[in-house]
């Protein structure tokens, strides 16, 4: 079986829906990726069980989401000495500000690499869970060499169709 790089730590279920897209694409990049349901405050004991063994075992970059009082992005990071990125989710009655302020807002000497939230936040989890990973992986650096000069030739065919469009009138 092939060693997990990147792990992903939801705290609720209802977080996959969110999760999901990030796993897939880090998939779709071939990189190793597990998925846990894992919770600062409902399953402490376990969490800390989790990262130690997971970093232990190899796993070289964590992505941790959660919602609401958001402790776990946080509480990973106090069991690990891997990068961990920290994605605010958008649920309850402040839709992600409060979940990103409990992310964001971490003590010096204990840092999480913090992303939008919700989605955006998601997807580029795993993109800089990527550029983690491209530090010693020359194939994947030269992957996304070519995959940020696609994204500039959609955005530059976008512009050349819209001048197009505004010449003719
Ligand atoms: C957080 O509380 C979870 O990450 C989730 O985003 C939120 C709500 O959890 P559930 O009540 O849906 O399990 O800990």
């Amino acid at each position: 079986m092939k060693r997990a790089k990147v792990a992903i730590i939801m705290g609720s279920d209802s977080d996959w829906p969110t999760l999901e897209a990030c796993y897939q694409d880090l998939t779709a990049w071939g990189v190793c990726v597990e998925a846990q349901i894992l919770s600062a405050h409902r399953t402490p004991e376990q969490l800390r069980a989790y990262v130690t063994e997971a970093e232990a075992r190899g796993v070289e970059v964590f992505i941790a989401a959660a919602g609401m009082a958001a402790a776990l992005p946080g509480a990973v990071a106090a069991y690990t000495i891997r990068p961990v990125i920290g994605v605010p989710l958008a649920c309850g009655p402040l839709q992600g500000v409060d979940s990103l302020l409990s992310i964001v807002q971490m003590p010096p000497g204990v840092p999480v690499a913090t992303v939008a939230i919700g989605s955006a936040g998601a997807k580029n989890a795993a993109i800089l869970a990527l550029q983690i990973l491209s530090v010693a992986d020359d194939g994947l650096k030269e992957a996304l060499r070519k995959s940020k000069a696609a994204q500039s030739q959609t955005v530059d065919n976008k512009n050349r169709s819209l001048q197009e469009r505004i010449a003719r009138g």
